[in-house]
């Protein structure tokens, strides 16, 4: 599906040493899944470009996935092809130096109705943009490189934005590109103790008349 907007995709990351990723504002595990997931594909794939985020912001409670990049030098922009990754609108990233980028790429799973970048991968009925990552692997197997490590920020983002495989969204293709990360070895019960472990604070933390 969408073969020649991937191929694109793929050609254009193999055009620029410098790529940057974008993601929304208050970032979700998907957001962060995604964008952490794409740059450790490409660093394995090919270890000599430079490939950064930049973000203005973040969630404490996705520390568990690591930090943030140190902010990228502002020469470095006008050299470098964007990526915005879950986002439905421009206005929504978490930086706006998006628009400094020589060319930008939207991959995303909301509603398409703020169409933006030079090029743009949209198929709303996903239920993660990290399945879409996962998704853009597989066609490209032969030359991406999976790791461990990419593997367990595709596999959070795929957890959290289905509601642990809850939703109506999960599909048979779903399922199918999960077991592809999970081949890599990913420390599930790790990744769920840090998950549930979030749960339980938000509940600690609502008004007294809620709780029994
Ligand atoms: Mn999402």
């Amino acid at each position: 599906m969408n073969l020649e907007i991937k191929q694109t995709i793929l050609e254009k990351i193999r055009e620029y040493d410098r790529i940057l990723l974008f993601r929304h504002f208050r970032p979700d595990g998907d957001a962060v899944g995604s964008t952490k997931g794409l740059q450790a594909i490409i660093k394995a794939t090919w270890p000599e470009k430079e490939v950064y985020h930049v973000n203005e912001d973040y969630s404490d409670y996705l520390e568990f996935m690591g930090p943030e990049n140190d902010p990228v030098p502002e020469d470095f922009f006008s050299n470098a092809l964007g990526i915005v990754i879950d986002t439905a609108t421009l206005e929504r990233t978490s930086s706006q130096k998006h628009s400094l980028c020589r060319e930008l790429i939207k991959i995303d799973h909301h509603i398409d109705v703020s169409p933006y970048g030079d090029y743009s991968w949209v198929e709303e009925h996903r239920s993660s943009a990290c399945e879409l990552i996962v998704d853009f692997y597989n066609t490209f197997s032969d030359e991406l490189v999976m790791t461990k490590e990419a593997a367990t920020y595709l596999y959070t983002g795929m957890v959290t934005d289905s509601g642990r495989f809850r939703f109506r969204s999960v599909t048979g293709e779903t399922m199918r590109l999960a077991g592809i990360l999970l081949d890599y070895g990913i420390d599930t019960e790790t990744l769920y103790a840090h998950l549930y472990l979030e749960e339980f604070s938000q509940l600690n933390s609502r008004p007294m008349y809620m709780t029994p």
